[in-house]
């Protein structure tokens, strides 16, 4: 039987490389777009681009609309993977209008292409729980209204709609995967779970004295990237294409998520004071601080989601814990 063919944008990032790994043994072809750097970028997905006959990478950006055209014409992929994006919610109040070239139109750049090259190509939209923002929802599924509180969630809302216009419009197989937060050892080191693992490693073995934090309320529903990864193919393989949120439904926040890191690193944390003055105490000193630095002009404060779509009607449920993942990022 032929291979299938798959093309990842943002295959440099982690889930791009998850993805990856998960549809080459698959016995996929996979062909993965990477962006000019001055330093480079492919870390996570070198160990692929050595070893297997079967990925490839190509220079493209989701901003430059003739690469993208060009590269779905000279690969012929049968699923295009959009993972990519400026995805880091703070720097999208810095830089609005690029997190929206990238986050928004990028989307529609790829679906106008598959619409004007082959329509038959299965298109995969990585949309967001940023989306629903600030919602009184408890917990939030595919019926929750969005109320984004950024720019980046903006952007997503967009992509969101983009992909189920082009599924009725112009009956292409597009379907968005409302994913919450995953993590992993290959998250980037900006975001707060790797950044809160990578400081308290460097506390314990005396290479840092402290670590500072934004907002320790925040609540969010972590699980693990490779679970993820592996809802976005279920996906792709469904008759009909839909849209699904992919969660764990258990929500933590950042603070309780320090302790669990603490904790397994032999760290007894004692909290004391409130607001910009809490702080994290150790064995007498201060190594945990808020900062205003970190703060978001306006944060989600609450992300809970409910996967029983999926469960139903993909048979996909979460297999890694938070206690897993937290093994997994402290020891690799
Ligand atoms: P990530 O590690 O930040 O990866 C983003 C990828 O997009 C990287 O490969 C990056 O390339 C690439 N990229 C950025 N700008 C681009 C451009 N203009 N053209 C082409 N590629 C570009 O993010 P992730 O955590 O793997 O997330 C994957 C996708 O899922 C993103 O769209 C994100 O917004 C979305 N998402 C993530 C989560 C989560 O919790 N992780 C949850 C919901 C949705 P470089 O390596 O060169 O920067
Ligand atoms: O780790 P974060 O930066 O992730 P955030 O904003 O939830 O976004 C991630 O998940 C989204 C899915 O819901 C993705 F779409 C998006 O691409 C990205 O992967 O922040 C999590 C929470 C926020 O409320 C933030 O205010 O942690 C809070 N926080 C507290 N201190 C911090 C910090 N966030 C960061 N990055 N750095 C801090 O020092």
């Amino acid at each position: 039987m032929k291979s299938k063919v798959a093309l990842i944008f943002g295959v440099t990032g982690q889930d791009g490389s998850y993805l990856s790994e998960l549809l080459l043994k698959n016995k996929y072809k996979v062909h993965g777009v990477k962006r000019r750097s001055s330093l480079i970028n492919t870390k996570r997905v070198d160990h692929l681009f050595y070893d297997n006959k079967n990925f490839h990478l190509h220079y493209g950006d989701v901003t430059d609309t003739l690469s993208i055209i060009n590269l779905i014409k000279k690969i012929k992929p049968d699923e295009i993977y959009n993972l990519a994006a400026q995805s880091h919610v703070k720097v999208s109040f810095e830089i609005p209008l690029y997190t929206a070239d990238v986050d928004a139109l990028g989307s529609l750049r790829i679906l106008e292409a598959i619409k004007l090259i082959d329509k038959k190509i299965k298109y995969y939209q990585a949309s967001s729980s940023e989306m629903f923002g600030n919602t009184d929802k408890k917990i939030q599924d595919e019926k929750t209204k969005f109320n984004p509180q950024s720019v980046y969630g903006i952007s997503k809302v967009f992509s969101f709609y983009a992909t189920k216009n082009y599924r009725d419009a112009h009956d292409i197989f597009a379907c968005n995967g409302i994913l919450f937060n995953h993590e992993s050892s290959r998250r980037g080191e900006t975001f707060v779970t790797k950044k809160i693992v990578d400081g308290l490693k460097k506390i314990k073995s005396g290479k840092s004295k402290k670590l500072v934090l934004g907002n320790l309320y925040s609540i969010r529903d972590w699980g693990h990237a490779k679970d993820f990864v592996y809802a976005m193919w279920k996906i792709m393989q469904m008759k009909k294409s839909d849209d699904y949120v992919i969660s764990t439904n258990k929500q933590i926040s950042v603070k309780k998520f320090v302790e669990l890191v603490a904790k397994k690193l032999d760290i007894d944390i004692k909290w004391r004071g409130k607001g910009l003055n809490e702080k994290g105490y150790y064995k007498g000193r201060p190594i945990i601080e808020v900062s205003k630095k970190y703060f978001r002009p306006t944060d989600v404060n609450y992300l809970r989601g409910s996967y029983k779509k999926a469960k139903k009607l993909i048979g996909w449920k979460p297999k890694l814990d938070i206690n897993y993942l937290i093994d997994e990022m402290l020891n690799n």
